[in-house]
């Protein structure tokens, strides 16, 4: 019995390090309806998931730049050196006044407690570093990126990850990339956007990435334009259609939890709200759709038919 445990202790590390990660982006509300900001409350978060208790020194989240001649500049970033994934494998972060205080049990929850939404560079009290005034997360055209520096260089916010314009990643010496997400929501309008991430979740079919998966977001938006979410599926930890999901949202800032998924990627997830996503814990998954029922359903019939 021993040794079956050993084994499976060596298999769990051997595909660790096959991978070679163990932390993922889960969830990322960087354009919420109405003010992303504002001084009364915060509405944007985000979601990490790991090893239960990982110290995450030398990682950073990192917005990137996807439009014009800046392509590829960092936007902004968190520094996570000083927080930890929690106890349930979730590490969940929030804006300044945040209404999502219903966060899942041994969950790291952190919020910014300085000034308004992430916190300005210097005064953030969730590590946040942004150019000039700005407090939240950069809007589309952007990708999102979890690195770990290893030996390299601390991001910049005059770091060009992108130095030729060419639309693949040109990392600093010793990064990693953990994990990343592209994001081009409805207020992206321009087909020459590009995105970095092993996935990006596109409205309208504007822009391009050259680095990974491309799934399309269906529909228009209903209200403010562009709100949009992505998050992924469950716990999964790969970069295609059936990992993550990208959805269109109907709602109003002032009622953050009634938020609703009104277009998804996956139209299993429409009409869900954002808090079906669970802050600091499991994402949903939802299921099989109508359609897909009514196929198993025929499916088992014909199989019935055939046995007898
Ligand atoms: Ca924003
Ligand atoms: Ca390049
Ligand atoms: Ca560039
Ligand atoms: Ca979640």
């Amino acid at each position: 019995m021993k040794s079956i445990f050993a084994s499976l202790a060596v298999l769990a590390l051997a595909s660790h390090l096959a991978t070679g990660q163990s932390v993922w982006i889960n969830e990322v509300l960087t354009n919420p309806n109405g003010s992303d900001s504002g001084a009364a409350f915060g509405n944007e978060y985000f979601e990490l998931r790991g090893t239960p208790g990982l110290a995450l020194s030398g990682y950073y989240l990192l917005s990137l730049e996807g439009q014009g001649a800046n392509t590829g500049d960092i936007n902004q970033f968190f520094d996570l050196g000083a927080f930890s994934i929690g106890a349930n494998g979730y590490l969940f972060a929030r804006q300044n006044l945040s209404p999502y205080v219903a966060t899942a049990g041994g969950a790291t929850v952190i919020e910014n407690t300085a000034g308004q939404g992430w916190g300005l560079t210097g005064a953030s009290t969730v590590g946040h570093s942004g150019d000039g005034t700005q407090v939240d997360w950069e809007n589309s055209a952007s990708t999102i990126l979890l690195i770990q520096k290893g030996a390299g260089d601390a991001p910049a916010l005059t770091t060009d990850l992108d130095t030729d314009n060419n639309g693949t990643l040109d990392l600093p010496a010793g990064w990693t990339v953990a994990d990343s997400v592209g994001i081009m929501d409805s207020s992206s309008a321009n087909a020459a956007d590009f995105s970095y991430g092993a996935i990006t979740l596109r409205v309208g079919e504007l822009g391009s990435s050259l680095e990974g998966v491309i799934v399309q977001v269906p529909g228009t938006p209903p209200t403010s334009a562009g709100a949009f979410y992505v998050g992924r599926k469950g716990e999964s930890t790969g970069s295609t259609a059936d990992d993550w999901m990208g959805a269109i949202l109907n709602g109003s800032s002032a009622a953050p939890l009634d938020i609703t998924f009104a277009y998804s990627s996956d139209e299993a997830f429409v009409g869900k709200k954002t808090p079906d996503m669970v802050y600091g814990g499991p994402n949903l998954v939802p299921e099989p759709g109508t359609l897909a029922l009514v196929g198993l359903g025929c499916l088992a019939l014909i199989i019935g038919r055939k046995s007898r």
